[in-house]
Order: structure tokens, then C-alpha cells, then sequence
């Protein structure tokens, strides 16, 4: 059977990178972001191995989300595999110098958003009593590290909402995962640091997991047979021991 596939944050990195893998094995996509330019040009790249659909909204803005899923023309509407992916840390400052603003992105995005998306979509999935939901986490839901503060806490939040979900579906059969990567090379430092050069130095002096190897593991974990969900995976590069512990050759 054909699958859907939705991915919220397919512009970049780790979105990107598994529209990439998953066409790649003829599962139709839907691709959402803010920036319609990298949807289009996404599409007509992917448009030769599978069909794609673009949805173009801001996770941020309720109305805009549930209007956008409720767009979705008859031969995507069945999603079979949810990709909660889109959200960023924005700052990495002392609590006390926090900015109200970055908070309220984090918040509003990597949590809330996360929450309407999944709201728009599983009804049909409990209707249907199949689906798979994928929540990327973050080594930083599973430890907090100075100056992670708001980060930290809404991929903790990532992660309670995962259990929440994977206990709440269980009686519709529907699969809920958590893939916590830590350090991936992608646009996420540059959106942390607002384009500050201090972004760079994030990456350097070793070798950080690329947008490519969560995408096969995102991949590995929704092609599994379906008695087998692998209900939370920690990834980190080789390199990295935890959030704080990195091997770096400067
Ligand atoms: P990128 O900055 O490269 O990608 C972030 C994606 O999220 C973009 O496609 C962006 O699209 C989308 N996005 C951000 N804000 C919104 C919004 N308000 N509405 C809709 N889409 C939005 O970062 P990554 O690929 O690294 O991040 C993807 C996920 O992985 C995030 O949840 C992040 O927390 C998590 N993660 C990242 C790690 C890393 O080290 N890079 C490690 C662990 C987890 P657009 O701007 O077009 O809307
Ligand atoms: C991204 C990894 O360590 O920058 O979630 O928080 S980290």
C-alpha cells in the first residue's frame, strides 16, 4: 500500500533531509514550512519519485494549521505517518537574562504547534485505527544543560506528549515514537544564535550527526513491521558523550 506522509519543518535540515529519504521509497508527502520558496523548489525536486503536496503555514497560528490539514485535497488526506519535526531553540541564555520573546517561541512552537498539528490529524488516524506519529525530542528532553532552560523544558514537554499519546492511541493501534538526536549539523544553530557567527563554532572540531542520518533512522523506524514500534531512540555522534561532554579536536 501507498503511504502519506506529513512533515511539518521540510525546508530545512532534518525535514529536508527525510522528504529526501522518504520519496526515495515512493511514499507520498505532504511538506509544510514558512518559507514557500524551499517548499516549491522541494516539490519540483521530489515531484519525479513521488507525489507532493506543499502546505504552507506557521505551526504557531492554530487557525492556520487546522485550515491548511482541512485543505488537503482527497488523494493526501489519508496521512499514515505524522513527522512532528518543525521547531528550534531560539537564545541560549541564563534563565535570569532570558528573553520573554524567545520563550515564547519555543513554547509556542516546538510544544504548541506540535500539539495542533497532531490535533488536526488524529481523528483520522483513531477513524482509520492505524497511523504512526514521530516526534523529534532532543538529547535536551532527556537532561538539561546550562543555559537550556526553555529549550530543555519544551523537549522534555515533547517527550511527556509523546507518552501521553503512545498511552492515549494505544487502543487504535496507532504507533507513537520519539527520535531524540543530539548534536545535528542543520540551520538550527544559526536560528538559535539569529545568525550570529557564534553559530559556526558550534559544528567545529568534530563531526556532528548529519540531517542524512536522523532521516534513515526516521526512515528505519517507520518501516518496521507493524507488532514493532520503537517507542524512544537517543541518538548522539560519536564524538558526543551527553550535552555537555564533547570530544572536540580544535
Ligand atoms: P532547522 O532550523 O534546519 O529546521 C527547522 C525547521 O522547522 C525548518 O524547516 C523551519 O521551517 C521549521 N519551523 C520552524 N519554526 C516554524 C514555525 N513557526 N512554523 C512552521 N515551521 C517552522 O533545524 P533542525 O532540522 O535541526 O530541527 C528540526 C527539529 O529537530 C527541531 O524540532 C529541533 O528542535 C530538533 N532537533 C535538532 C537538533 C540539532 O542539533 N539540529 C538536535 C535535536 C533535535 P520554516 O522556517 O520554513 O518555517
Ligand atoms: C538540539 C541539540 O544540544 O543543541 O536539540 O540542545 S542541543
Amino acid at each position: 500500500m501507498i503511504q502519506t506522509a506529513l512533515i511539518t519543518g521540510a525546508t530545512s535540515g532534518i525535514g529536508h533531509a527525510t522528504a529526501y529519504e522518504f520519496a526515495k521509497h515512493g511514499i507520498n508527502l505532504v511538506l509544510c514550512g514558512r518559507r514557500l520558496e524551499r517548499l516549491n523548489a522541494l516539490k519540483s525536486a521530489l515531484k519525479s519519485q513521488t507525489e507532493v503536496h506543499i502546505l504552507n503555514f506557521d505551526v504557531r497560528n492554530k487557525q492556520d494549521t487546522f485550515n491548511a490539514i482541512s485543505s488537503l485535497p482527497e488523494t493526501f488526506k489519508n496521512i499514515n505517518i505524522l513527522i512532528n519535526n518543525a521547531g528550534n531553540a531560539h537564545g541560549l541564555d541564563p534563565i535570569q537574562e532570558g528573553n520573554i520573546d524567545d520563550w515564547d517561541a519555543m513554547i509556542d512552537i516546538n510544544v504548541k504547534g506540535l500539539l495542533y498539528v497532531s490535533k488536526a490529524i488524529i481523528p483520522q488516524m483513531t477513524a482509520r485505527q492505524s497511523g504512526h506519529i514521530i516526534n523529534i525530542g532532543s538529547s535536551a528532553g532527556k537532561e538539561v544543560y546550562p543555559k537550556g532552560n526553555v529549550y530543555c523544558a519544551s523537549k522534555h514537554a515533547v517527550l511527556a506528549i509523546t507518552e501521553g499519546m503512545r498511552t492515549d492511541l494505544n487502543p487504535f493501534g496507532i504507533k507513537v515514537s520519539a527520535i531524540n538526536p543530539g548534536l545535528v549539523e542543520t540551520e538550527f544553530s544559526k536560528v538559535r544564535f539569529k545568525g550570529d557567527l557564534k553559530a559556526d563554532a558550534v559544528y567545529k572540531g568534530f563531526k556532528a550527526l548529519q540531517a542524512e542520518d536522523i532521516a534513515e533512522i526516521i526512515y528505519f523506524v517507520i518501516s518496521r513491521p507493524n507488532h514493532v514500534n520503537i517507542a524512544d531512540l537517543l541518538v548522539f555522534p560519536t564524538a558526543q558523550a551527553n550535552s555537555t561532554t564533547v570530544k572536540k579536536e580544535l
